[in-house]
């Protein structure tokens, strides 16, 4: 792999396909003068789907397209005919993508949705919308002629983030101008540039490194760390992240302190400190300490000094100039043991079981959000329903339809509405509002055309919820 620069973060839109619509229809035949109803289902919508692809290095490709939409499905049609259910839209990230679900008002990062470690791992990040029901499904004893069918659900639209992390074995980490560069380009056919200015390097470099034995790993030179970095000083900042996926880290020290003269047990430990204030699991991180610039005369005492620390921190200790090439074999060989080591160490199936939980995770918080349902006394008299699964009902309805609209009664009686907009202090008579339509309220007990209707869709259960104030946040999981 040469060195490298990339995208690193992008957010996209990504919407899963509408469902299609449910059928009205009824059977026709010569001599079945009044046929029994006989629409079929709307095809459900496509999802949208990132997998992990090996082949890629960065997502350059989301940098000027943002919108993504799956297909959505077709409708149903008469004689039972389903409706065809629309094609997933199956995204390509590098390995190494997490997946941030932001928030859609603040667009901030609200949760992590995945985080994409082994090539061809998938995961829906817009699910398409189920197809609407056709009028067979709405056949009871008092209604045998249902003369409606449901519409489509329509999919959920929204923006996520994409951040690639490095997936390096090993990092390069240190102050500024130590030399991590030069290593790097040393050890690989990385060739980031090199100076005697600390901030030279400004973005990652990753290289692939062959060690003597025939084995390889990639590693990566990180920009320089300094004092108060986990804090946000200096560039290092926004890298520690990267140095996060590095199961092994190289901490490079540059034995004659620089020209401010600093001390390299000095730099050795703030850059430590730097790392465990950033993530305490940082500073557990097995670590290779690496005395650079060992060809300088005068460099004996700050070598020794610094081959004690590291000792008693129990860390393996090398000597190397990345100058003259010193030492560097022998530290690219017992690095690649180490890397080794640890590859074999991190199970993979472990990892797949982390990522299926934080998918189903990420799963749960969506149609916790996705189910809640929030009331709200907009003024005297008039309350304001909102919240996605109840807002998706009304669409589905086709409010040309008197039948279609007692169907939504019997689901909103199902989803306990009219109790909880009861218990709100909402009174007959009152106006609700979902979206743009408006309803008037006429109490919880009513008679329910649908209510043996046998449903799949899941309940959405309200609980109690808190009751301070007008507006009531009910949540289900
Ligand atoms: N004498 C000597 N000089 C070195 C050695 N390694 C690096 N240098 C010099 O140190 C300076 C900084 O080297 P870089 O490799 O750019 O250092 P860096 O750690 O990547 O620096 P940043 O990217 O700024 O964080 C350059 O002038 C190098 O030539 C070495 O082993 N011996
Ligand atoms: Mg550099």
């Amino acid at each position: 792999m040469p060195s490298s620069t990339f995208t690193d973060v992008c957010r996209i839109n990504v919407k899963g396909g509408d469902g299609g619509a449910g059928c009205m229809s009824f059977r026709r035949e010569a001599h079945v003068p009044k046929g029994g109803p006989d629409g079929g289902d709307g095809g459900h919508g496509g999802n949208v789907i990132l997998e992990a692809d090996p082949q890629l290095s960065s997502l350059i490709d989301y940098r000027f397209k943002h919108h993504f939409r799956a297909e959505r499905g077709t409708h149903g049609k008469g004689s039972r005919k389903h409706g065809k259910d629309g094609e997933d839209l199956v995204l390509k990230v590098p390995v190494g993508t997490v997946v941030h679900e932001l928030d859609p008002e603040t667009l901030e990062p609200a949760f992590d949705v995945a985080d994409l470690t082994h090539p061809g791992q998938r995961v829906i990040v817009a699910p398409g919308g189920i197809g609407g029901k056709g009028n067979i499904h709405f056949v009871t004893s008092v209604r045998r002629a249902p003369a409606f069918a449901e519409k489509g659900e329509p999919a959920v639209e929204h923006w996520i983030e994409l951040e690639m992390k490095l997936m390096a074995d090993a990092a390069l980490v240190g102050m500024p101008s130590v030399g991590k560069s030069s290593i790097i380009a040393r050890i690989s056919a990385a060739r980031p540039k090199i100076a005697d200015y600390p901030f030279t390097t400004l973005v990652p470099n990753l290289g692939m490194v062959r060690a003597k034995d025939g084995s390889s790993f990639v590693v990566a030179d990180v920009p320089g760390l300094i004092e108060g970095a986990s804090e946000g000083k200096g560039l290092g900042h926004q890298f520690l992240r990267h140095i996060e996926r590095s199961a092994l880290i190289l901490h490079v020290v540059d034995v004659t302190g620089g020209y401010e003269g600093r001390d390299a047990v000095e730099d050795y430990k703030t850059i430590n400190e730097e790392l465990a204030a950033y993530a305490s699991e940082l500073a557990e991180r097995p670590q290779i300490v690496v005395a650079n610039k060992c060809d300088m005369p005068g460099t004996e005492d700050a070598i020794e000094r610094l081959r004690q620390a590291a000792e008693k921190d129990g860390r393996p200790f090398f000597e190397v100039s990345a100058v003259t090439g010193e030492g560097l074999d022998e530290l690219v060989i017992n690095t690649s043991v180490e890397v080794r080591k640890l590859r074999n160490a991190a199970k993979s199936d472990e990892d797949t079981e982390l990522s299926q939980a934080l998918n189903e995770r990420a799963e749960r918080q969506r149609r916790r959000r996705d189910n809640a349902i929030s009331i709200r006394m907009e003024s005297q008299g008039i309350w304001r329903v909102s919240g996605g699964a109840v807002e998706r009902m009304v669409i589905q309805t086709d409010w040309d339809n008197d039948e279609a609209i007692a169907y939504l009664q019997h689901r909103f009686d199902r989803i306990g509405l009219d109790d909880r907009l009861a218990d709100a202090g909402c009174k007959n008579g009152d106006e609700v509002r979902i979206l743009g339509f408006a309803f008037t309220y006429e109490g919880a007990d009513q008679d329910d055309e649908f209510a043996e209707l046998n449903e799949d869709e899941d309940l959405v259960v309200l609980d109690d919820g808190d009751e301070d104030g007008g507006e009531t946040e009910v949540l289900h999981v």
